[in-house]
């Protein structure tokens, strides 16, 4: 059955399925995924039962941020393929009532765009298209020091790139090839709204729109305040959540017809609240309907440090954080609900225990936790089979900016080697962006070519072929938990309730819709977990809908053992 993308809200019964294309199924043997391997391996999502699928950037770009750098909003890279390879792609997925989802990446071209190249003349009538600002002030252009705010990029170094033609400074949050549009400027806004109603007549259902809560700048640049003896890392900018973000989404929305045309639209927005995502997904504010948090993925690190400096991560701290933004967008505003993604670390080895004894449960558990909390689920790829981190032990296989800036950066300020292969294997983005395994053959099936970045040598067990074989597997228990959403009202439209915040082995928690209750039980440890019956809902004669084990000891959990039982209702 197909979501009726009729309603208004039908993203609210969705569930969303993330493909980083690079990574994901390659046709041409060069090596790096592309959307004809997209297109062969639909019926992976169809059987999957997903809704929505939201594709990385496949743009014209030089890659240098592997395509979130994009070069020509309106054309197709050739590593990724043709226009003709992405209309087939939209028609592969709409006859299999999936919906495609783009990822929009307009707070920063490429500095190969034809619109950077314009605006470094000058006289250009494209210089104000981007942040252009002259030295501070008693400082000679392109000397140390002489950038016109202490800003950090995310990618390590200064936000400011020195043009010697102008002798100005040009700013890039991102990397020095990103450089960030001016969306003060009117007439940035309308080429932005022209593309994006460009993608949409041409089938697109929808935008994931990147950092797009930096796109409202504050009216002065000026210098942050990190803390004592810190650089001015993202973590402090004082960059984000602008004085006009709302006014700039709401004129996208009604520039491009995001409410009217029913499209999802999904703002990633670092440093987001829950006040401000209550109001940028307020439909009667007709902004967007969800955003991406940071919170929950920000935990395991130290306040303020940013993601390489790690800390443990407590179980009530992860159950407080998820049931604030429950509790949060209740009654206004909509949850999106991930464990992970492109930029994120494999959520069974980073949240579950990727262990052998452990893996399977682990993986199906955290599943069940965030499928069943009440928003809209994005799988990214490969969350599916379980799949790991990288496990890389030397700096050679990384390819990811960032984790090599950081490299770089860390070694070079004399951090041991060890401490930084240790941060960038719990958090390099590359752990996300190994080639799916979808068999156990030589390359798993990705490529007939080199790949370009290591396959995981686990893929002999992890991948997709076992998976969908194995009645028990982490994909059939994801697969589950998609059909239980389309069946279950309760699922999607439920009221949350999180009993025992306290617990740190147990997450347990209610959702209440009508008559309908249903009550979510998971030991999230790798030790048995015992359930006080006190403390947990009757559940004599209770139905269990969903259980990751055979039936046991209902009081005695099983290492990352988990149920959803329904207490009363249909
Ligand atoms: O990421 C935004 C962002 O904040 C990233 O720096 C992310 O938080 C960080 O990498 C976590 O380790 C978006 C895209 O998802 C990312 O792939 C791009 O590199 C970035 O914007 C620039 O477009």
């Amino acid at each position: 059955m197909h979501l009726d993308i009729r309603s208004p809200d039908w993203w609210k019964s969705a569930v969303v399925y993330q493909v980083y294309p690079r990574s994901f199924a390659d046709s041409d043997g060069d090596g790096v995924g592309d959307i004809p391997g997209i297109t062969s391996r639909l019926d992976h999502l169809a059987q999957l039962g997903v809704d929505v699928l939201w594709l990385s950037p496949v743009y014209a770009s030089p890659m240098d941020d592997n395509g979130y750098d994009i070069s020509d909003y309106q054309d197709i890279d050739p590593l990724f393929g043709s226009l003709a390879d992405l209309d087939a792609l939209v028609a592969g997925l709409h006859e299999r009532g999936i919906r495609l989802v783009m990822d929009l990446v307009v707070n920063h071209t490429s500095d190969e765009h034809p619109w950077f190249v314009e605006s470094r003349d000058p006289q250009s009538p494209r210089r104000d298209w981007y942040w252009w600002r002259p030295a501070r002030d008693g400082h000679q252009p392109g000397t140390a020091g002489a950038e016109p705010t202490n800003w950090e990029s995310a990618f390590s170094g200064s936000a400011w790139e020195y043009d010697e033609r102008s002798g100005e400074y040009y700013l890039h949050l991102f990397s020095r090839k990103q450089p960030d549009l001016n969306w003060e400027n009117p007439v940035v806004r309308d080429a932005v709204h022209t593309m994006m109603r460009w993608w949409v007549d041409r089938g697109v259902d929808g935008f994931r729109m990147d950092v797009i809560n930096l796109i409202s700048k504050p009216a002065r640049l000026v210098d942050g305040v990190p803390p004592p003896g810190r650089r001015l890392t993202p973590a402090f900018h004082p960059v984000a959540n602008g004085p006009r973000l709302h006014e700039f989404l709401r004129e996208m929305n009604e520039r491009v017809g995001l409410s009217e045309r029913h499209l999802l639209t999904v703002g990633e927005m670092p440093g987001s609240s829950v006040a401000l995502a209550r109001d940028v997904t307020d439909p009667a504010r007709r902004e967007l309907d969800m955003v991406f948090t940071f919170e929950h993925v920000q935990l395991d690190e130290e306040p303020g440090l940013g993601k390489w400096a790690l800390r443990p991560l407590a179980l009530p701290v992860l159950k407080a954080n998820l049931d604030l933004w429950q509790r949060g967008l209740e009654e206004t505003g909509w949850n999106s609900l991930y464990w992970d993604n492109h930029d994120q670390p494999r959520a069974v080895s980073r949240f579950g225990d990727d262990s052998p004894a452990h893996r399977v449960a682990s993986a199906k558990t955290l599943a069940t936790v965030l499928h069943l909390h009440k928003g809209t689920p994005y799988v990214y790829q490969g969350e599916e089979l379980g799949m790991t981190n990288a496990d890389f032990t030397d700096i050679g296989p990384y390819r990811d900016i960032e984790s090599l800036g950081f490299h770089g950066d860390a070694t070079s300020l004399g951090t041991a080697p060890d401490t930084v292969l240790a941060a960038l294997a719990a958090k390099s983005r590359d752990n996300a962006r190994t080639p799916m395994q979808w068999d156990d053959s030589e390359h798993a099936g990705f490529t007939a070519g080199e790949p370009w970045l290591p396959v995981n040598p686990n893929k002999d067990v992890i991948n997709a072929a076992a998976a969908v074989a194995d009645p028990d597997s982490v994909f059939h228990h994801y697969r589950r938990l998609i059909r239980l959403r389309r069946d279950e009202p309760v699922v999607v439209h439920g009221r949350f309730e999180l009993l025992l915040p306290e617990h740190d082995q147990l997450w347990a928690f209610t959702r209440t819709h009508g008559d309908d209750v249903l009550l979510v039980l998971a030991n999230c440890s790798s030790l048995p977990a015992y359930v006080d019956p006190v403390d947990v809902p009757d559940r004599g004669g209770a139905k269990i809908l969903i259980s990751t084990h055979v039936e046991g000891d209902p009081d005695r959990l099983r290492p990352w053992e988990s149920k959803v039982y329904r207490l009363t209702g249909a």
